[in-house]
Formats: C-alpha cells, sequence, structure tokens
C-alpha cells in the first residue's frame, strides 16, 4: 500500500499550522447503553475567541445556462439518475451548468500533473483552469495553495467524472484553498491523506465565496471537504456547497484512521453556508464513529441544508458537537444569542434532505446509525420537512441536545424517535415519527418519496416551506417530510 508516506507524514507536520491538527478527533462512538457523541469534541482548531464585523455578502449562484455550454448530462444532478422513483421534475433545474468561463483560460493535461502546482498558484486572478480529460497524478506531497482570489478550476462542463485528481493518499490536501471567490467544478478529487479539499481562512483576512459545484469527492483519508479558520484566525464564510457527490467507498473504508476520525463535510466556525443538492455516501466504520455527512460546528452559523441526499452514513445533519468546544468557538460582534455559554452553531435550516440507513454492515458496526440530524448546543436552529428512514433500528432519527440548544423541529417524517437530550429545548409540531416503510414509493431501495395514500400525505403544518425535495411547490395542505406528493 502506498499510504501514509513519508511524503504524508512530512505534509502533516507542515499543515498544523493551518489550523487542523489531524488525529484525535470524535472519540464518542455508540456504546451498548446507546450513549453517543457525548463529550465528542475535537481539539483539532486552534482559533481563539474573535469579533468579526464583517457581514456576509450573497454567494455566487451559477446564473442557469450561457448559450455556450454542452448540455446538461446527468451528472448534473442526482436526481437524474433515478427517474424510476422520481415524480415529473420541477420547473427550476437547481444544478444547471456552471457558467463558461468570463475570463483568460489556462489548458491543462494529465501531462502537467506534476506542474499544476506552479501553474495553479501562479494564475492571474480571474483565471480558469481548464483541465483536460484524464487522471492527474497528485502524489508530489505538496497541496496546491490557493492565496490568489477569483480563481477557478474545472473539467469539461458537466463532467465530473472525466478529471480525476487522485493524490493516492500521499499529499495532505489536493486543494487548499484561502482565497476569496474560488470556484472548483466538474471534477473529481480522490484520496488525499486528509482532506482532498481544504479551505480555510486567508493569512491576513476572511475569505469568502468558496464555491463547490457538481464535483466527486471521493475516499478522504478524514473529511471529504474540510473548512476552518486559518492558523492567524480568519475565517471562511459565505460558500457553496452544491451538486456535488461525496463518498467514502468500500475500497476508502479501512484507510480511515483515529477511531474514525472522517466525514463528509466539516465546517468549523464558518457562517452563511449553503450546502444544497448534494449526495453523500458511505461514511462510517466498522468501529469507531464518523462525523456526519453535513457538520458545521464550533459556533458556525446561519448555514442552509437543503435538498441533500444522504445514504449510510453513520450520522447525517450536525449543528454542533458535544456541551462545550474545549475552548474552541468564534464571536459573532450583533451576539446573537446572549445569555448563552457555548454555543455550537447558531441560527441556520435543515430542511427537505433525504436521509436513508440500509447497509446491513453499517448496522452491524460498533456505532451503527447514530442519528439522522443532531442539534447540540445549537441555538435557533430549524429543522423542517426532512425524512429520515432507516430500516432496521438507529440509536434516533434525530435529537436535540444540551441546554443551549432551542430548536424547531417540524413537519418531519422518520421511522424512529425523535429524541431529546440533557436538557435541550425545541418546539415540535407536526412531526411523523416511528412511521411504518411501507409510507415510501420503496423504503428497502432508498426511493423515499411518498407512496400515494402515505399517512404523511396533508399532514403537516402549513407554512414551514414552500417547496420539496424535488423543488415542487407545496400544497396548501403540505405533506410531512422531504416529498410533497404531486400528482
Ligand atoms: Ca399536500
Ligand atoms: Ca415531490
Amino acid at each position: 500500500m502506498t499510504r501514509r508516506t513519508a511524503a504524508g507524514s512530512w505534509v502533516s507536520a507542515l499543515l498544523l499550522g493551518c489550523g487542523d491538527a489531524g488525529a484525535g478527533a470524535s472519540t464518542g462512538s455508540a456504546s451498548e447503553t446507546g450513549e453517543t457523541s457525548a463529550g465528542a469534541v475535537t481539539t483539532s482548531t486552534t482559533q481563539a475567541e474573535t469579533t468579526s464585523t464583517s457581514t456576509p455578502t450573497s454567494t455566487a449562484e451559477p446564473t442557469g445556462t450561457t448559450g455556450t455550454e454542452p448540455p446538461a448530462t446527468s451528472t448534473s444532478g442526482q436526481v437524474t439518475t433515478e427517474a424510476s422513483t422520481e415524480e415529473p421534475p420541477s420547473a427550476g433545474d437547481p444544478c444547471p451548468p456552471w457558467p463558461a468561463a468570463a475570463g483568460p483560460v489556462i489548458e491543462v493535461t494529465p501531462d502537467q500533473a506534476g506542474d499544476l502546482k506552479p501553474i495553479v498558484e501562479g494564475a492571474a486572478s480571474g483565471t480558469t483552469i481548464a483541465f483536460a480529460p484524464g487522471t492527474y497524478d497528485l502524489s508530489g506531497g505538496a497541496p496546491i495553495h490557493i492565496t490568489t482570489p477569483g480563481l477557478t478550476l474545472r473539467g469539461p462542463s458537466g463532467d465530473r467524472d472525466a478529471v480525476v485528481l487522485d493524490a493516492d493518499y500521499a499529499t495532505g490536501e489536493i486543494l487548499l484553498i484561502a482565497a476569496s471567490d474560488t470556484t472548483v467544478v466538474d471534477m473529481t478529487l480522490q484520496r488525499a491523506f486528509w482532506h482532498p479539499i481544504h479551505a480555510t481562512g486567508g493569512e491576513a483576512a476572511d475569505i469568502s465565496n468558496v464555491v463547490i459545484y457538481n464535483v466527486k469527492v471521493i475516499d478522504p483519508g478524514q473529511q471529504a471537504i474540510k473548512i476552518n479558520p486559518s492558523g492567524s484566525d480568519h475565517y471562511v464564510d459565505e460558500g457553496l456547497i452544491a451538486c456535488s457527490w461525496i463518498e467514502l467507498t468500500e475500497v476508502g473504508r479501512p484507510q480511515i484512521m483515529d477511531n474514525c476520525y472522517t466525514g463528509g463535510i466539516d465546517a468549523h466556525a464558518a457562517w452563511g453556508w449553503t450546502i444544497r443538492d448534494n449526495d453523500i455516501r458511505g461514511f462510517w466504520c466498522p468501529e469507531g464513529l464518523s462525523e456526519h455527512a453535513v457538520h458545521l460546528w464550533v459556533t458556525s452559523r446561519d448555514t442552509l441544508v437543503e435538498r441533500n441526499d444522504i445514504r449510510d452514513c453513520a450520522r447525517g445533519v450536525g449543528f454542533g458537537l458535544g456541551e462545550n468546544g474545549n475552548g474552541n468557538s468564534r464571536a459573532y460582534a450583533d451576539d446573537p444569542c446572549p445569555g448563552k455559554s457555548y454555543l455550537g452553531h447558531v441560527g441556520g435550516e435543515i430542511r427537505n434532505n433525504m436521509i436513508w440507513a440500509g447497509d446491513p454492515q453499517l448496522f452491524a458496526s460498533q456505532a451503527g446509525f447514530d442519528s439522522g440530524v443532531a442539534l447540540e448546543q445549537a441555538c435557533d436552529a430549524k429543522v423542517l420537512h426532512n425524512t429520515v428512514v432507516s430500516l432496521e433500528p438507529p440509536f434516533v432519527s434525530m435529537e436535540y441536545r444540551w441546554p443551549n440548544t432551542s430548536a424547531t423541529i417540524a413537519g418531519n417524517l422518520t421511522t424512529h424517535a425523535i429524541t431529546m437530550r440533557d436538557g435541550a429545548q425545541a418546539q415540535l409540531d407536526g412531526n411523523l415519527e416511528m412511521a411504518g416503510l411501507d409510507q415510501f414509493v420503496d423504503a428497502a431501495a432508498a426511493a423515499l418519496h411518498l407512496a400515494p395514500g402515505s399517512a404523511a400525505v396533508d399532514a403537516a403544518p402549513a407554512g414551514l416551506v414552500t417547496d420539496d425535495f424535488d423543488g415542487q411547490t407545496r400544497d396548501a395542505s403540505p405533506d410531512v417530510g422531504a416529498d410533497e406528493l404531486v400528482r
């Protein structure tokens, strides 16, 4: 095996200053008593209390097709690959092709893999690095460190399988993004020693508007996409992760170390991110408890998590983790949750996600399926119209935990319990718990749209969310869960 080479160790040491100490994170694994996540706080950030006075600005979204792009392919969104379980498409495609490059373009080919680092790092702001199809061997040991704002890295439009950036576990990170307005689109990044993509604050200032769109991130050594402050305590805010596929495969799972220190998206102290329309798969280990498919914590704020399709991950979506931050937190100038001590997350909304567990190996693992949604010290969180289905008993379908958690949990459809722990506060309204598998089109096959006649139809409170997982408009009598059944 080529894993854990000398180069990887060297990179590991070199990058500690970037705020990621690597090992020694989640210690909370499900035990036979059902206790999970207790005090499972990593110590991987080093930022001190910092006051930010910046105000997030809107995140750039694709503006639709430009007329110069080829038609979208089936990779533009997982939704299009499962026609047999889908309802009629909505009017607006949430994953249109990314607009064509507007500025200068530098074309690169796989035989230039060894020169990618100087090519990208030397590019002027506004440049698109256009990757020709093929596999790029990036096992050279040093990450591509993006410090110039406004760069775009992209493969052929709409075809994220055509370009593979492969680190062979010999490079700590493939992309270390420390500049605003960085866009990564239409490519696969895989097998980094830690994180195939790591976005971190700048050396001298906060950064914003990092966009990861129609990307595949496969088999990270730790988390697939990491977001955290820089060693100089500058943050990375207002980003977008959309229409992407993030997976820990059976081949990659044995490479995970440190008591299952892995996960899909792991963001610390991040403000104003949108994470939508992604497919996330397989984040669990035989022993230890993986981080969530989508996890924002260490006083992250105002995250929108919607329309993600999460399957066979030990934990689905998490806001916060642990009762306290072990000294790690972020202070906001407007003090959004006055009178509370540590906060794992502030504000934010988790809506219209479909979360499923069905792999017998996941259930047979030490942690099993822990939770579909977990709130820990999450102030003013909204958890609306999600569907959480588990083919075997999980620890919980959803949990809200610790006294500083104050949430609205409404209109959710779950096959198991929504559970309060350790003094958390929440308003629960119109959830349908302990739902049978016959409520769905084909729960065993992860087809989680509502079966006709489901008790979830027309059973949710009105006005929580205007549309559904499919982008379809909810009617005057909304259905419980992520799907509005539109005939
Ligand atoms: Ca309805
Ligand atoms: Ca629907």
